[in-house]
């Protein structure tokens, strides 16, 4: 007998069209809209948001910001659109830093990106939050970064000063009926938790189960365990109330269609124990990721803001990734459960 369970909703990150929403740009906020609008077309019906981060003076704009971006997609007939945020620690903003005033900026700073989650009618909050996004520590007075196991004894005592940090933000959080989904990525682009099994032992340490997991195929390809070990990582997060989020996305974070994408054991264990959104998570060759993400294919042309040209639009990129993605969710979720 088949399971014959309803997909997930499927949400697409702006990350390819942009890494700033730019809340304030009434120009930006109508091209926003007819993006969604082409989406939608396509089967997505959520989106994730990245959130830039700002200066501590403009904590409260940006929430009012963000409230009046949510006010004008409802207004544009877009009130059933659901919306994840994405966002990051900074240096300035570090939960994991040795130096208090830092941290107290960190909660501070996250505080206000649950804020923006909260005005933007959302209830995930993903990202890399324990340690500052793509920046790797270095020795004292010299510019060398540390590698290896001086590294991961750096990270042990960072974790340790973030967790607390962590916590009182879950408790925030929760009253703002926000969960947070912390991501390991890849040792590619950050110096940690690279793996599922680093941030499981971090928040074996914070209390709070609404600071979770977001699970992204991408970085979970190439720092995993091993398909075996992950379906039991997936089985304890779910255990403890912390597998708040998933993401697809190849391992060249590019389309998914054509791609080595472990469908089956990666989307199996998730199935049996998750029913929240898939979002998929495409990084455009635009400005803000060329370098960093060492991107050396062509930009999907983005309708509306570029011209036409015979390659992939990012559209019908994201068009077939759902497309592929829905197929691969049915295929495991049409398979007779011994
Ligand atoms: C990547 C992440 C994302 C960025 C950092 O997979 O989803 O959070 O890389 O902002
Ligand atoms: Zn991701």
């Amino acid at each position: 007998m088949s399971k014959q369970l309803s997909l997930p909703d499927i949400y697409l990150s702006f990350f390819m069209f942009t890494t700033n929403m730019k809340p304030d740009d009434l120009n930006y906020r109508q091209i926003v809209v007819s993006h969604i609008k082409e989406l939608q077309k396509f089967g997505y019906s959520g989106f994730e948001f990245p959130i830039a981060p700002t200066h501590p003076e403009n904590y409260d704009t940006d929430i009012e910001n963000y409230t009046n971006l949510r006010h004008y997609l409802d207004s544009q007939g877009l009130a059933e659109v659901k919306i994840s945020t994405n966002v990051g620690a900074t240096p300035s903003c570090d939960p994991s830093s040795t130096y208090p005033e830092q941290q107290k900026q960190a909660l501070e700073y996250l505080k206000s990106r649950v804020d923006i989650t909260e005005a933007l009618g959302g209830e995930i909050m993903m990202g890399p939050i324990v340690i500052p996004y793509g920046s790797y520590p270095v020795k004292d007075f010299t510019n060398n970064t540390i590698w290896s196991d001086a590294l991961q004894d750096e990270l042990e005592s960072r974790y340790k000063n973030a967790r607390p940090i962590l916590n009182e933000l879950g408790q925030y959080a929760t009253e703002k009926n926000v969960k947070l989904a912390i991501e390991p990525i890849t040792h590619w682009e950050t110096p940690g938790p690279n793996k599922l099994s680093q941030l499981m032992d971090f928040l074996e340490g914070v209390e709070s189960k609404q600071v979770g997991v977001v699970i992204d195929s991408a970085h979970e390809t190439l720092d995993g365990d091993g398909p075996e070990i992950f379906a039991r990582q997936v089985r304890q997060i779910a255990n403890e109330k912390r597998l708040h989020y998933v993401q697809v996305s190849p391992p060249d974070r590019g389309a998914i269609h054509t791609s080595w994408m472990p469908w089956e054991p990666f989307l199996t264990p998730i199935l049996e124990v998750y029913n929240g959104p898939i979002a998929v998570e495409i990084f455009n060759a635009i400005e803000a990721f060329i370098e960093s993400l060492r991107l050396t294919r062509r930009k999907f042309w983005i309708p509306e803001e570029d011209p036409a040209n015979e390659y992939p639009s990012a559209y019908e990129i994201a068009e077939k990734a759902i497309e592929a993605t829905q197929r691969e969710l049915k295929k495991i979720l049409d398979t007779p459960k011994c």
